[in-house]
C-alpha cells in the first residue's frame, strides 16, 4: 500500500511487522503421532527488521521506497541459548547473496524477532561469493561451532562460464554468538556442502559429517553422508571419509542426501535428521528423513526407517525453489521436546515439534526400506496380520 504521509508509512511498516511477529502460532490439524506441524511459518522475509530495508530519512528517501530488499529467509541453524530458542537464518537478499542473521523466540514456535544487526563474518577469503546454511554445534570443548557453505566461482571455469561454482565448508566458532572467530575453511579433495560437526570428540579428535560430491549440484560418485576425523580443528583437513549413510536406487535419497543439524544424543543412539533428494519431472524433490547411529561408534548405522519423515505439503510446496524441505537446525529441550526448524521451497522457515521418545520409536519401529515394491507389500501384510491377531484377542 502506498501512503503519502511520511509518518503514516513509517508507522505502518513497524505496526504491520509487530502484528506479524506477535501472532500466536498454533498446531496444524493433521497429526500422525510422530510430529506436529504449525500453521504459520516462523520466520519470513517480512520479519526482517525495517531498519535493514528502508531508509527512514525523508530527505534521502522522499518516495518512501524499500532500499535493500530481501528474497527469502531459509535454511537455519538452531540452538537453545540463555533460555531462548535461536535460529541463525540464511537470509537471501534480492541480489542473490545470502548472509546470516539471528532471530530469537521465547517459546520456539512464534514471536521470532531478529537481533539488531546481521552477523558480520570475518571476511578471510576475497573469492568467497556466497555463504549459507550454517549448522551450529554446541561442542563439549565449550565452543559453539558454525559450519556453512562457502561458495565461489569455479577457478577453472572456461571464459564466459559464469555459472560453474565450487562449494567448500567455512568454519567459525563463538562463545557468545556475537563475536565470531573464523578458522580456515575445511580442506577437502571434493566439493563439500552440508558439513556438520559432531558435538563430542571421538578418539580425541573432532568429527565431521560430510557430503562429498563430484559436482557443485550433483553428488555423482559421492555415495552419501560421510564421516571424517580431524586432527587439528584450527587447520582442518578432511583426509579420509567413510560413507555412513548410503544412497540407493529408487529411494527418497537416490540422487543425493545430506546431514541436517548436529545429531541429538539419546539413550538409544545418536538421532540424525537429514535430507534426501530424488529427481522427477518437476525437478529435484527434497524431503527430510531420520536415522540412528550407535553411541559407541557414531559412524555406525543402527536404524533407519523407510521413506521420509516430512515432505513438502500444501503451501510448503511452492516457493523460490519449489518442492523442497530442508532442515539444518533443531533444538532438543531439557524435557526432551524436539523443535525441528525447516525451510520450505527455499523461501520461509517453519517449525514442527515432537519428542525424543516419539522420534526414537519412529526410527526403531518403522519398517526399513526393503528397496522393492514386494518388500513394501510384505511389511503391510505383516502389520495387517498383527492387527487382526490383536483385534481377535482384544475385542
Ligand atoms: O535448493 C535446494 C537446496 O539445494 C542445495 O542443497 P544440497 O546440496 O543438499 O542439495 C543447497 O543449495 C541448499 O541451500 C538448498 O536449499
Amino acid at each position: 500500500m502506498l501512503i503519502n504521509n511520511i509518518q503514516g508509512y513509517k508507522e505502518l511498516l513497524f505496526e504491520e511487522q509487530e502484528q506479524l511477529i506477535v501472532m500466536p502460532n498454533v498446531q496444524a490439524d493433521e497429526y500422525n503421532g510422530i510430529m506436529s506441524r504449525y500453521k504459520n511459518p516462523v520466520v519470513t522475509k517480512q520479519h526482517i527488521p525495517v531498519l535493514w530495508r528502508y531508509d527512514l530519512n525523508p530527505d534521502t528517501n522522499p518516495l518512501q521506497m524499500e532500499r535493500i530488499g530481501v528474497n527469502a529467509t531459509m535454511n537455519s541453524g538452531a540452538i537453545k541459548w540463555k533460555e531462548k530458542y535461536l535460529v541463525i537464518v540464511r537470509v537471501e537478499g534480492v541480489d542473490r547473496k545470502s548472509y546470516f542473521a539471528i532471530a530469537e523466540s521465547p517459546n520456539g514456535i512464534d514471536n521470532f524477532r531478529f537481533w539488531p544487526r546481521p552477523v558480520s563474518l570475518p571476511d578471510l577469503y576475497g573469492e568467497e561469493t556466497n555463504v549459507y546454511d550454517m549448522r551450529l554445534t554446541a561442542h563439549e570443548d565449550g565452543w559453539i561451532y558454525g559450519i556453512f557453505c562457502s561458495e565461489k566461482h569455479h577457478p577453472d571455469a572456461a571464459p564466459g562460464d559464469l555459472s560453474s561454482a565450487m562449494a567448500g565448508a567455512g568454519l567459525v566458532r563463538s562463545k557468545d554468538l556475537i563475536n565470531w572467530e573464523r578458522l580456515p575453511n575445511i580442506e577437502s579433495r571434493s566439493h563439500q556442502r552440508n558439513v556438520v560437526m559432531h558435538p563430542e570428540l571421538v578418539d580425541g579428535k573432532y568429527a565431521l559429517y560430510t557430503r562429498p560430491q563430484d559436482d557443485f549440484i550433483l553428488a555423482g560418485n559421492g555415495g552419501g553422508i560421510g564421516w571424517a576425523l580431524i586432527d587439528d580443528i584450527t587447520r582442518p583437513v578432511i583426509k579420509e571419509e567413510k560413507i555412513i549413510n548410503l544412497r540407493y536406487y529408487h529411494t527418497i535419497k537416490e540422487l543425493k542426501n545430506g546431514e541436517g543439524p548436529a545429531p541429538i544424543k539419546t539413550e538409544k543412539g545418536w538421532l540424525h535428521l537429514a535430507h534426501g533428494v530424488r529427481n522427477c519431472a518437476a525437478g529435484l524433490r527434497y524431503v527430510l528423513y531420520l536415522y540412528l547411529t550407535s553411541l559407541d561408534d557414531p559412524s555406525e548405522l543402527i536404524a533407519e526407517p523407510g521413506g521420509y519423515l516430512m515432505a513438502p505439503e500444501g503451501e510448503e510446496r511452492v516457493g523460490d525453489v519449489s518442492n523442497v524441505l530442508f532442515s539444518n537446525g533443531w533444538i532438543c529441550d531439557d524435557d526432551d521436546a524436539v523443535f525441528i526448524y525447516y525451510a520450505s521451497s527455499d523461501t520461509r522457515m517453519h517449525v514442527a515439534t515432537s519428542t525424543v521418545e516419539r522420534l526414537l520409536d519412529y526410527c526403531i519401529n518403522t519398517p526399513a526400506d526393503g528397496l522393492r515394491s514386494a518388500a513394501s507389500v510384505k511389511n503391510i501384510l505383516n502389520l495387517i496380520e498383527n492387527n487382526e491377531d490383536y483385534l481377535k484377542h482384544n475385542r
